[in-house]
């Protein structure tokens, strides 16, 4: 069996809105998360605006909101972004954390909205360079080298206000005006970056809420996504302006399907389904270019393409470096009516009777992980980090203070197995960067129980706790496994 490369970067991930908190301290500006109530795995979050009368309202958060409608935060309501787990002020004490177990790679993300408040501004805002600057300056002391997410669901809310988000061509250049900024400023401290997390899940939200998927919503997705294509692609030809080293990838989350039996109708329609969930991101920003069963997709939605001259050259020359994504779950694809419902991030479907399944329904597949980095390789031939993976699940804190995951131990060891095997077989993977180094906001449901970490974090689901943190049994486990280079998976 292959072993891991000698550089290989082992890490771990974390994301602005769901870990930092102080929404509203040193000039950060506004996010659509910030009006996001908590959910759990029977209901959705929610968020709460006043309606044109006035009135305050609820809706699940990816609903199109009523006419007039104006986000507020309202009092008596709970949103657990706000504090996140507090990792603005105490982002020394968690890199050290992460320092200790040995991490070669930490990823993060850069609210945007902290360094352009509104996100239109020529000027950006000192504090908020003052505060990644330093995060960056810690991550250099103990020697992990930073990958950076330049966009992990935090559109300034300024810019849904003022221009209507992205389906406004507009927000191409005020992405780039930030993107440039940050990559200017940190040239000597950053070299691996992600333009947008999980750019697909804009398309998925569609078939996630099928009742929300009208062709208005779809059409408005597809667009919006054209624009996103062509700022990540003038992001990467930036990128490279700026520091020829400069690594920029895509970041997709990691759709990936089975046909639920071998009725040929179940092949093509889970063809079909791989295409949109996944490929589709994958193709523009790998290959530079539409895929030939892009227009089959938009018909579907009578959805026809607003372009213009030179976006083509566009995105054949902003052609990513790295294939970046998030993998966690598979589901399966049948025609057949008789199949349980599956679920997972983004995943939809119907339920594998050979797998086992998390307390939120997430399939848990390592051979998936397998399979997608073979086909992912095939298909781009490019170097691959795994961005995203790991098991939420409910841990306890014992008295003395320890946390006893010897079952999020035994997931990501069959998936550290999953990822030697695909070495094995050829793929060239750099760097595996698990989700939720240390406990933060569920992004689907907004739970503090739902939890990831190597370290716990004492905070609840209703926003009670010290904040303290505390290594899990799988902080040690994971500290071997990065010393031992994979090797040693206890
Ligand atoms: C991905 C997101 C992350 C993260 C993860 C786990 O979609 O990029 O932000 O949260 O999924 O999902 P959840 O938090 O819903 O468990």
């Amino acid at each position: 069996m292959s072993k891991f490369p000698k550089d290989f970067f082992w890490g771990g991930a974390t994301a602005a809105n769901q870990c930092e908190g102080a929404y509203n301290e040193d000039g950060r500006g506004i996010i659509r998360n910030d009006f996001l109530t908590a959910g759990s795995a029977a209901s959705y979050r929610c968020i709460t605006f006043l309606d044109k009368n006035g009135k305050l309202q609820k809706l699940p958060f990816a609903a199109p909101l009523p006419e007039g409608a104006k986000p507020v935060i309202a009092e008596g309501e709970y949103y657990p972004n706000h504090i996140g787990i507090d990792h603005y002020h105490r982002y020394k004490e968690d890199i050290k954390l992460f320092g200790e177990m040995g991490f070669k790679m930490y990823r993060f993300s850069m609210s945007w909205s902290r360094i352009f408040p509104v996100g239109d501004e020529e000027e950006p805002n000192q504090k908020g360079l003052e505060f990644y600057r330093n995060v960056l300056l810690e991550c250099k002391k103990y020697n992990i080298e930073p990958l950076v997410t330049l966009h992990h669901f935090d559109t300034p809310y300024g810019l849904e206000e003022k221009y209507g988000g992205w389906t406004n061509r507009k927000l191409i250049d005020f992405y780039c005006h930030y993107t440039k900024t940050v990559m200017s400023e940190f040239k000597d401290l950053a070299k691996y970056w992600l333009t947008f997390n999980e750019i697909n899940n804009v398309i998925m939200i569609g078939e996630m809420m099928p009742a929300f998927a009208t062709k208005e919503v779809m059409a408005n997705a597809y667009q919006s996504l054209h624009h996103q294509f062509l700022a990540s692609a003038k992001t990467v030809v930036e990128g490279h302006k700026i520091n020829p080293e400069n690594k920029v990838g895509c970041m997709i989350a990691g759709i990936v399907s089975y046909p639920l039996t071998c009725d040929p109708a179940d092949v093509i329609k889970t063809q079909q389904s791989m295409q949109n969930g996944f490929w589709y991101c994958g193709d523009v920003q790998c290959r530079g270019a539409y895929p030939h069963y892009a227009k089959r997709l938009w018909d579907k939605y009578e959805f026809e393409l607003k372009s213009e001259p030179g976006d083509d050259e566009i995105l054949e020359a902003g052609k990513v470096d790295m294939f970046t994504f998030s993998y966690y779950s598979t589901g399966c694809i049948t025609t057949h009516k008789e199949a349980e419902d599956g679920k997972g991030n983004f995943q939809m479907g119907a339920k594998n009777p050979y797998v086992n399944y998390n307390e939120w329904g997430w399939a848990m597949d390592p051979s998936g992980l397998r399979y997608i980095l073979n086909e992912i390789y095939s298909r781009y031939q490019l170097p691959i980090i795994i961005a995203e993976n790991g098991l939420g699940a409910v841990d306890e804190l014992t008295e003395d203070k320890k946390v006893h995951d010897d079952y999020r131990i035994e997931y990501l060891r069959e998936h550290v197995k999953a990822m030697k095997d695909a070495l094995s077989d050829g793929i060239n993977l750099i760097g595996y960067t698990s989700w939720g180094c240390i406990d933060l906001i569920s992004a689907g449901t907004g739970e503090m129980k739902k939890r990831y970490g190597y370290i716990y974090v004492d905070r609840d689901s209703e926003g009670n706790g010290t904040l303290d943190r505390y290594k899990k049994d799988s902080f040690d486990w994971y500290k071997k496994v990065i010393a031992s280079n994979g090797e040693d998976l206890g």
